[in-house]
């Protein structure tokens, strides 16, 4: 067991933590379990925010990660603190050319339920897509093509955007004044102001983006959405590939700035959704959940109990041969993690309902999902 008792208090000691963990990761390579301590301490408002969030526990284990990715001990360090896979970045190689996406943050009509969201528009982006979506659209990104990403914030209010999961370089991944290195910290994006982030995906699988500032208002005012990343001689079929992924939607006027506990939870922004799936293929569910503090049992029900997948990634890393077993469909899930399954439908029509529990066992949002 590892320990890191200092606070990171300072720019060199952010530098030797991520070369500690790049020693870390590799010491988790060759199998060797490892606990960090890491005790924020500092001035910006996400890093408040991380502080609460760890509490009295401040103990985060590193996961273990497929040996493809470690090419260079420096690159990254990766923590989980209750967030799993919370990724804050790497030092690394950074290409020349990449294709180029805006996503700005829209503030929609007044005394909606969830009043902010996001337009997507760039290369490869139909214009005629340009309307706002509460959560996010999904951003599908190939593996190993750079992207940039000019992020405007048309909120009103201050914020910033985390690439949950990824591997970037440090600046880029929205903890304001916290991620980076030196003096080349993360900014708090202003109103009406931009900020552009720049990486490559190394890997295929199943992410997120999503505010991290002011986390109990801004992410159920639908500050976040999926991000997917895909081989590139493959295509994204939305036929048979479905992002389902929970969050709590809307504030409450009287206290616009805290989470309630009767704030609804939703999957892709509804509280009851209706999917169509086509029947006798193969399906690829990814499973999201950015709430701000949730922890659910998810399960794809029938009448005579829940149907079956296989499991295939966990937040974007292939599972083992050994785990990918075809097993009833129900899984826990906290906040910041993603799942794959496949699921294979035989011909015929059908429905099944995709239902949302707390670890509890309280009912807290179902949708349907009709086979044809
Ligand atoms: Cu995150």
């Amino acid at each position: 067991m590892a320990r890191l008792t200092d606070a990171i208090r300072s720019p060199s000691a952010r530098r030797a933590l991520v070369v500690f963990l790049g020693f870390a990761l590799l010491a988790e390579y060759a199998s060797k379990p490892l606990t960090l301590q890491i005790i924020p301490t500092g001035p910006s408002e996400a890093y408040a925010d991380m502080a609460k969030d760890l509490g009295d526990s401040p103990t985060a284990t590193i996961f273990e990660y497929p040996p493809s990715l470690l090419h260079d001990p420096t690159y990254m360090y990766y923590s989980t603190f209750h967030w799993q896979n919370l990724v804050n970045g790497y030092a690394g190689f950074f290409p020349q050319w990449y294709g180029r996406l805006t996503l700005a943050m829209e503030r929609g009509t007044a005394g909606t339920d969830r009043s902010f969201g996001f337009k997507l528009s760039g290369d490869g982006i139909d214009p005629a897509a340009d309307r706002m979506s509460t959560p996010g659209p999904t951003l599908v990104l190939r593996r190993d093509e750079p992207v940039e990403i000019t992020v405007v914030n048309h909120l009103g209010e201050r914020t910033a955007l985390h690439w949950h999961g990824m591997e970037l370089e440090s600046i880029y991944d929205g903890v304001h004044g916290w991620s980076g290195i030196d003096k080349r910290l993360a900014p708090m994006i202003e109103p009406d102001s931009s900020f552009i982030v720049r990486f490559t995906p190394p890997r295929t699988g199943t992410f997120m983006y999503h505010t991290h500032v002011h986390d109990e208002r801004q992410l159920p005012l639908g500050m976040y959405g999926p991000m997917i990343v895909i081989d590139p001689e493959q295509r994204f079929n939305p036929e048979t590939d479905h992002v389902l992924i929970l969050g709590r939607s809307g504030v409450d006027p009287s206290a616009p700035n805290v989470l309630l506990p009767t704030t609804p939870v939703v999957v892709n922004g509804e509280r009851a959704p209706e999917l169509v799936w086509t029947a006798g293929t193969r399906h690829r569910v990814r499973l999201i959940n950015i709430t701000p503090d949730d922890i659910f049992s998810v399960s794809l029900e029938t009448p005579q109990g829940p149907v079956a997948w296989t499991p295939i990634t966990k937040d974007g890393a292939p599972l083992p041969e050994g785990l990918r077993k075809q097993t009833p469909a129900r899984q826990t899930i906290a906040v910041g993690e993603t799942y794959d399954f496949a699921v294979d439908l035989p011909p015929g029509r059908r429905r099944f309902w995709i239902e949302v529990r707390s670890t509890a066992g309280k009912w807290e949002a179902q949708g349907v999902i009709n086979v044809r």
